[in-house]
């Protein structure tokens, strides 16, 4: 009785290995999710509070990436691509913003701005170079 007691145990031991080995595989697979690239463009570097920071950024075309803006700076500010309607609405100083950018299928180079009255004109204003 007490050896038959000892082999369920040791079969529940490995019955819960195997349930956590088949958990951790599954997980795996869905990480094989293709995940955008990411880029981080900055504002308020260094107390450059109307700038973006790089100023130029590039992409391939047709290329999917996700576009974080850090708000460093002391004022709100947000980030514009106007022609490709791309936004990442008000940001206040101190906080972060994204979103998803489809490069268009073929090259080009295109403005993007920060569209809060005066700002562009300030200096918010930077190159996406689509190539
Ligand atoms: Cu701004």
């Amino acid at each position: 009785m007490q050896n038959i007691n000892f082999k369920l145990v040791i079969f529940s031991s490995v019955l819960i290995v195997v349930i956590a080995l088949v958990g951790a595989c599954s997980s795996d697979s869905s990480s094989n999710v293709v995940q955008p690239n990411q880029l981080t463009i900055t504002s308020g570097v260094d107390g450059a509070e109307f700038a973006f920071d790089p100023a130029t950024i590039e992409v391939g075309v047709s290329e999917t990436i996700k576009i974080v803006f850090d708000n460093k700076g002391t004022i709100a500010h947000d980030f514009e691509v106007p022609d490709l309607e791309v936004v990442i609405a008000t940001t206040n100083a101190g906080n972060t913003g994204e979103v998803t950018l489809v490069a268009p299928s073929v090259p080009g180079t295109y403005d993007f701005i920060c569209s809060i009255p005066g700002h562009k004109e300030a200096g918010m204003v930077g190159k996406l170079i689509v190539k």
